[in-house]
């Protein structure tokens, strides 16, 4: 159904009222992971630092936060989807900082860093958050990590929260903790773990 906008006095679509499954930011009894690139450390740190005060403010335990540091930002979907792997994470944060140079390196990293952020997400279930600035100057990058703009860690850590709830909210009962090969809280057997034995079994045929 559509409605005038008496301010505007455009017709708009009546906002949804329905039911609509969401997630909450409520994060007690959740565990996340959170993967921080060294490179760029002046802005990722300060990434962090919001991101963990975040996660603390809705309730995560610090026992129930990993962090781990890697080289850069193309180590950040490796790293992140070890430990969706492990199934001890309701969810990841990847932070990084990835600044504009002279040559195409910037572009290089910046594709493959999304893509494989997302890929990781996709394949193990577990939902990843993008913490990853991309910007092309430095000053752009400090407006973002707690200046002008808000801090990028502080969003990807709520979306974390979020992403997390709504897959419970999702899937019920069977939350990420209960999905047979998604577990949270079981172990995880990694993809190539899982690979070498059924290339074992077909040479066993
Ligand atoms: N890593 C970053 O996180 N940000 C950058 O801006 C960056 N630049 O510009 O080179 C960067 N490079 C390192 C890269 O992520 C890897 O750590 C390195 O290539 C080793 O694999």
């Amino acid at each position: 159904m559509t409605k005038k906008n008496s301010n505007t006095g455009v017709r708009e679509r009546s906002r949804f009222h329905g039911k609509a499954i969401e997630g909450g930011f409520n994060g007690a009894g959740k565990r996340f992971g959170i993967v921080v690139a060294r490179f760029n450390a002046f802005i990722t740190e300060r990434l962090l630092q919001s991101a963990y005060d975040g996660f603390l403010r809705s309730g995560v335990k610090e026992k129930d936060i990993a962090i781990v540091r890697v080289p850069g930002a193309f180590e950040l979907p490796s790293a992140a989807r070890t430990l969706a792997e492990t199934g001890k994470y309701n969810a990841i944060l990847c932070i990084g900082c990835v600044l504009r140079g002279d040559t195409a390196h910037y572009d290089v990293i910046v594709n493959e860093v999304a893509r494989g952020v997302g890929q990781a997400a996709q394949e193990t279930g577990v939902p990843h958050s993008f913490g990853v600035l991309t910007c092309d100057t430095l000053e752009q990058a400090i407006d973002r990590a707690g200046l002008k703009m808000g801090n990028k860690g502080l969003e990807a850590a709520l979306a974390a929260i979020e992403m997390a709830n709504l897959t419970k909210a999702i899937l019920g009962k069977k939350t990420a903790v209960g999905r047979s090969s998604l577990a949270v809280g079981k172990k995880q057997k990694p993809q190539a773990a899982e690979r070498k034995k059924s290339l074992r079994a077909k040479r066993k045929r």
